[in-house]
């Protein structure tokens, strides 16, 4: 029990708007409080001119300074601790950077509720203490691995921490196991569906009833085909280190948007130029703030995700707010011949295509000084039909579709089943070679 609530927090799930946001009033206060202790946010708040017996309710979040990446990196390794390290009890550190990587610290209470919001995250997607769990995805320094994997056991779950990678033993062990609930990466889980079918084996007699699916961005369209191949329900899950990791936001069973833990997480959307929030339910950089942090509060994150808030409220009944399946990171975005395209978009138009398989690679080059994309596909296991000219007329018909999308010419490669490189943790999906 956690603060007079069951392992799964459904007290914290159920709160009706109004209660939620005073709770949010007072722990946003607690939390200013926390991060003065740490020499970072102390600094900080003294630049501001900034007295945090200002903070009296979540409305004075715009009172508070942003942090970034960046000022994360400028506090490696401890600046933004906020306790004695005697009660740090574990760390994380932020994936694909290169050079220092940005560490954050967790007290035991911290894992607790880390651990009590995946909990519910899983058990909302319908997972129960009768049910197998294979987590499929990479442990240690990141955070997908022990994130799910104490969450799962705390609600009671069967575990097994399989970890990236060993296809051939993946599925070896949800046979063996009667797994029927998995965490992975979209990529990877294409990438076992697809070694199946190509094996002539059926990912559907493996018997997996819920999917948690995330770290990287995917459109619906690959979600569908998930759906489709394995005979699951795949929840989309969000969420990043610097939050903790997995169990910001996730799906509910009308797979309609992400709630966010709102008694966890301060949500704001931002125009990322103006740093002024965006109207009501327009796309923006998400902004999160930690509500119940200790050893490592972190005020108004830029998260450089782009999402929206959905309207309306969800019929499942939970007042947790929706945020859009997100649409990239503001770093993502891909500035080709002037025209802004998220790999996001192009996905969406090559999913819809069941003769083409899970993994593609946008690959840029420029050539006279005019920027080239081409889009590499492979052809789904099973589906070349031996005859040449329905391929070349799928090409061509995939190339306009692109060309539709974003609005200039993009060479189409054809390639045989298995032949791009596959990650077990997130895909790389762009390379540019174009330079600077
Ligand atoms: O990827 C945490 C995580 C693990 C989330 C497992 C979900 C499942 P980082 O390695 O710090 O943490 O990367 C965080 O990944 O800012 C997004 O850009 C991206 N991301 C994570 N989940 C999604 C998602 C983990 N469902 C960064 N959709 C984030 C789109 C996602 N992008």
């Amino acid at each position: 029990m956690i603060d007079g609530v069951d392992k799964t927090g459904t007290f914290y799930e159920q709160m009706p708007r109004n209660e939620l946001e005073s709770f949010q009033s007072k722990a946003l206060i607690r939390t200013v409080a926390r991060a003065a202790q740490s020499q970072y946010y102390s600094n900080k708040f003294k630049e501001n001119g900034l007295d945090v017996n200002d903070i009296k309710s979540r409305d004075d979040i715009v009172k508070l300074p942003f942090t970034t990446k960046e000022d994360l990196r400028l506090s490696y390794p401890t600046g933004m601790l906020a306790v004695s390290p005697m009660e740090v009890v574990r760390m994380h550190t932020s994936s694909g950077t290169t050079g220092k990587p940005t560490a954050i610290f967790h007290s035991q209470e911290d894992i607790d509720n880390w651990s009590e919001l995946m909990a519910r995250c899983l058990a909302m997607a319908g997972a129960t203490a009768n049910d197998v769990f294979q987590n499929m995805t990479g442990y240690g320094l990141f955070t997908g691995g022990l994130g799910l994997h104490y969450g799962a056991e705390r609600l009671g779950m069967w575990v097994i921490p399989a970890g990236a990678g060993n296809t051939t033993r993946q599925i070896m062990l949800i046979r063996d196991f009667g797994v029927n609930v998995i965490h992975a990466t979209p990529s990877y889980a294409m990438h076992v569906a697809e070694r199946m079918v190509q094996d002539g084996d059926d990912p559907r007699s493996l018997g997996i009833k819920i999917a948690v699916l995330g770290a990287e961005p995917y459109s619906e369209e690959m979600r569908l085909k998930l759906q489709d191949l394995y005979g699951f329900t795949a929840f989309n899950s969000y969420g990043l280190s610097e939050m903790n990791g997995p169990g910001v936001g996730f799906e509910c069973p009308y797979q309609n948007g992400m709630h966010v833990w709102e008694d966890s997480y301060l949500v704001e959307v931002i125009n990322p130029e103006t740093l002024q929030p965006v109207a009501e339910g327009e796309v923006g950089e998400l902004v999160l703030t930690t509500l119940r942090r200790k050893a490592m509060p972190i005020i108004r994150y830029r998260t450089r995700d782009l999402t929206r808030v959905l309207p309306d409220e969800c019929p499942c009944s939970r007042k947790h707010i929706r945020l859009a399946r997100m649409l990239g990171r503001s770093d993502d975005m891909l500035i080709v011949r002037g025209v802004n395209v998220f790999p996001s978009q192009i996905e969406e138009v090559i999913m819809q295509h069941s003769w083409i398989g899970g993994n593609y690679v946008i690959y840029l080059t420029r050539k006279e000084s005019l920027d080239q994309m081409v889009v590499k596909v492979e052809i789904a296991p099973g589906a070349f039909d031996g005859s040449i000219d329905t391929l070349r007329y799928r090409r061509t018909e995939l190339q306009h579709q692109l060309k539709d999308q974003v609005g200039f010419n993009v060479g189409v490669e054809v390639m045989e089943p298995g032949s791009l490189p596959v990650s077990e943790g997130k895909a790389k999906r762009v390379i540019d070679e174009r330079g600077v």
